[in-house]
């Protein structure tokens, strides 16, 4: 082969790079201030995340703050409402008239100034099974009505079975027109406490008396105290709604001679279910309504449930006190309408008697009045003929004479006060 000088590959070429040629010490420092400035923004950045945060915390808890002292004015100004609400509701009733509740002019035709006269006015009588918290629910109302922390009705007594003592309250409250009655001692719903009750019922049992069932003391009706201002005008029947017997329906069977009695003659009770704090499951209520309002024969309207005042519950609670008083005013509505329900009946009785006689009222003699009186207030007629003598021979003959001159006669006539307020209801009738 020709030649033979070949010549030697190349060698590659290496070349060398500085690669901080370019890296002057202005650089250096350049990048040393980004970096520092990069870590300074980076705390800043940091710095103000966590201040913003701390921000939005106290920003939070500034408003949730703010949240609970709303919440703590709108709760005192509930509570402020709440209790004018209760003294509006307590003075109401205090100021209450017979008649306010149906309006006066609902009673144009009857005459009811035995109602309106009277101190008492609406009697409202406490039924119930013994222990079932009637006595507490006086106390409420008593404290409802009179601003006290504590009521003067005994509760939890451990009266012996076989006697009914009835109590009157809220009688003692200047100008109040309407008490409450309590009877203590219901058991067993027998016969014997079915007749206490309607003694209790027609005023022949005085108030503080105590009734013995066995008979050991009958009421006896020359002691009684009938007339029509002193019966009961309202009926509360109590019931406890951890009874088993209102649960189980018993008390629909126990009730029934109570329902038959007052149905007919325009009694219709308010139902009060007490002990409603003890009830855990509050869906249970519906149905307790239901047992009770069958049981008392009380529309469900007039059904109420109560968390009474227990004697250690010394603050005040206006809810329990509001629903004490609305009671209360139900009370009176139905004791109204009974009252009026009564003298219209009285009333109807009466013009038959006139029709059926051919008398009219002021023609009435004085022998007819007499009668009549002995018939209604079962009186023997021998009592009253000396008192027809003593009349006649002052030439008072008939009603109106004896109405026009009462005042002068009142106080000649030999007879007793309670005679005196019968002939008094008689003639003004
Ligand atoms: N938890 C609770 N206890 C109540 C309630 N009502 C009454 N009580 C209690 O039940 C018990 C009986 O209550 P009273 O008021 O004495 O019952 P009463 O119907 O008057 O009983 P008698 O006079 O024996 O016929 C007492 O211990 C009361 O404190 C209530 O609504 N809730
Ligand atoms: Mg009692």
């Amino acid at each position: 082969m020709g030649g033979g000088s070949s010549t030697p590959p190349p060698q590659p070429r290496i070349v060398y790079v500085d690669k901080y040629k370019d890296i002057t010490a202005d650089k250096v420092r350049e990048a040393r201030e980004r970096r520092a400035r990069e870590l300074r923004e980076q705390a800043e950045r940091e710095r103000r995340e966590i201040q913003e945060a701390e921000r939005r915390d106290e920003e939070r808890r500034r408003q949730q703050q703010q949240r609970e002292k709303q919440e703590k004015q709108r709760e005192a100004e509930r509570l402020r409402k709440l209790q004018q609400t209760a003294l509006g509701e307590r003075e109401k009733l205090l100021k209450y008239c017979f008649g306010d509740k149906h309006g006066l002019r609902s009673f144009d035709s009857l005459n009811i100034r035995d109602m309106q006269q009277s101190d008492r006015g609406i009697r409202i009588g406490m039924f119930g099974p013994s222990g079932s918290g009637k006595s507490s629910f006086i106390n409420t109302c008593e404290r409802a009505m009179k601003l006290t922390d504590k009521g003067s009705c005994e509760t939890q007594t451990s009266g012996a079975e076989g006697t009914i003592l009835v109590q009157e309250y809220l009688d003692d409250i200047e100008g109040c027109k309407f008490c409450l009655v309590d009877t203590r001692g219901f058991f067993t719903f027998s016969v014997s406490e079915f007749l206490a009750m309607t003694n209790i019922v027609y005023g022949r049992i005085l108030p503080g008396e105590m009734i013995n069932l066995k008979g050991a003391k009958k009421v006896d009706k020359e002691d009684s105290w009938d007339t029509f201002s002193n019966w009961l005008h309202a009926v509360v029947i109590v019931l406890s709604a951890r009874d088993p017997n209102l649960l189980n329906g018993n008390h629909t069977t126990n009730l029934n001679t109570i329902r038959a009695f007052m149905k007919p003659r325009g009694i219709a009770p308010v139902c009060v279910v007490t002990h409603v704090d003890e009830v855990r499951d509050k869906s249970q209520l519906d149905q307790i309504k239901t047992k009770a309002s069958a049981a008392t024969g009380s529309p469900e309207s007039h059904v109420f449930f109560i968390e009474n005042y227990h004697p250690e519950h010394n603050e005040r609670d206006c809810n329990i006190e509001l629903r004490a008083m609305e009671i209360l005013n139900s009370a009176l509505t139905v004791g109204e309408r009974y009252v009026k329900i009564h003298k219209q009946q009285q009333q109807y009785e009466k013009e038959e008697k006139q029709a059926a006689s051919g008398q009219s009222k002021e023609e009435e003699s004085i022998d007819s009045l007499f009668q009549r009186l002995c018939d209604t207030k079962h009186i023997p007629h021998a009592k009253v003929e000396p008192v027809i003598a003593l009349l006649k021979e002052e030439d008072v003959t008939t009603a109106r004479l004896l109405r026009d001159n009462w005042g002068d006669l009142e106080d000649e006539l030999p007879i007793s006060s309670r005679m005196k307020t019968y002939i008094k209801e008689a003639i003004s009738e």
